[in-house]
């Protein structure tokens, strides 16, 4: 088959709830790609076992994360929303590419090194192997593109390594990925330190707004949002919590930011705060009404689930038994 659009891949981990920052960051950018491209969007589970998850708490949260995927607006009839743990391919490849992929590439990777930190009581293989794993998620679907965050430049740049090392021995089988970095304002900072990216682990609950918020507590973090004592709504660096602010608010109102300063002309730090708490809401009560709404119909989620999986599966076993002929595996007698 002739590919009409470019192959888009990304994944999302169903650890945690996700914050405003995967929404405006990540999500919402998906969705405006899923129209330009051919689009793979998972819910990387495999990734999520890496450390210890309680296995009641990881399915539904998988759950809820695909379907928040259709109601950000990511369409299941031309996008392929599915469960990595799905199609088997991602952990065959994953195999395959581990004997392409040397320690020392893997020793060099500081999201390892970050989490090996983290959970020093259980430093597993899957953790120090956590990139391939990625690497074959991206070329299983011969990807031209990976929207990622700039933590996973990184694993993006093993995958390319990985892939251009593969080709140089079998010839053109995996096509080389590129990142896809969202547009500025897209990081966006703690509520309660606007020097550190607002984050789903952070022990702070008022730090980050999370997706499923009810309103008055969207409006209360806004309320308490960290901010300084220069008493003016300028958009700079030196005033990183206005800024932050700012950012949020002209992400969930698609306004840039000259124009918000310019709204905000001579308001105070109270009125600011009101006005993006206010603008999240607008944001965030739809989509959670969307979710609600697509909970009850479990038939049309199963079926989405079903219908992606398999036609994921399609896509990547045409990868990997391409893969498998070229290392040498016996062909299968059918
Ligand atoms: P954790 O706290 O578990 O590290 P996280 O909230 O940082 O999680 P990830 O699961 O690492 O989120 O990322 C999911 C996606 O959301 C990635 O594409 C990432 O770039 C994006 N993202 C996460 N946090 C932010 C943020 N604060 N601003 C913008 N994008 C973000
Ligand atoms: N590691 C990524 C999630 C992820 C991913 C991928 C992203 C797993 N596989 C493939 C893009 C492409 C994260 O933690 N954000």
């Amino acid at each position: 088959m002739e590919k009409e659009k470019k192959v888009l891949f990304s994944g999302m981990q169903a650890t945690g709830n996700l914050t405003l920052g995967n929404y405006l960051g990540a999500l919402k950018n998906w969705v405006t790609l899923s129209d330009e491209y051919e689009c793979y969007y998972s819910v990387v589970d495999m990734h999520s076992i890496t450390v210890r998850q309680d296995p009641a708490v990881l399915r539904k949260r998988a759950r809820a994360l695909l379907t928040l995927y259709i109601a950000a607006g990511i369409d299941p009839e031309k996008n392929c929303i599915y469960y990595q743990s799905h199609v088997s391919g991602h952990a065959e490849l994953a195999w395959i590419l581990n004997c392409f992929t040397y320690m020392g590439e893997l020793n060099r990777m500081t999201q390892f090194k970050d989490k090996a930190s983290k959970h020093a009581d259980n430093i597993n293989a899957g953790l120090f192997t956590y990139p391939v794993l990625m690497a074959a998620d991206i070329l299983l679907y011969q990807a031209d593109v990976v929207p990622v965050g700039i933590d996973q430049m990184q694993h993006l740049e093993l995958t390319r390594d990985i892939a251009q090392r593969f080709n140089a021995i079998y010839g053109d089988v995996f096509t080389v990925p590129e990142a896809y970095i969202g547009k500025v304002g897209a990081k966006i900072m703690s509520l309660q330190d606007p020097t550190r990216k607002m984050s789903k682990s952070d022990e702070n609950p008022n730090a980050s707004i999370y997706l499923m918020d009810d309103p008055d507590t969207i409006r209360r973090k806004c309320k308490r949002a960290v901010t300084d004592s220069e008493a003016q709504i300028l958009y700079r660096p030196e005033q990183p919590g206005v800024k932050n602010l700012l950012d949020i608010y002209c992400a969930c109102t698609n306004k840039t930011p000259e124009e918000a300063v310019r709204e905000f002309d001579g308001c105070g730090y109270g009125q600011l705060k009101e006005a993006v708490g206010e603008a999240v809401v607008g944001v965030l009560s739809p989509l959670q009404q969307r979710v609600r709404e697509l909970e009850k119909d479990k038939a049309y989620i199963d079926g989405v689930i079903k219908m992606n999986a398999e036609k994921a599966a399609y896509t990547a076993n045409k990868t990997l038994r391409k893969v498998q002929k070229k290392v040498g595996f016996p062909e299968r007698i059918r």
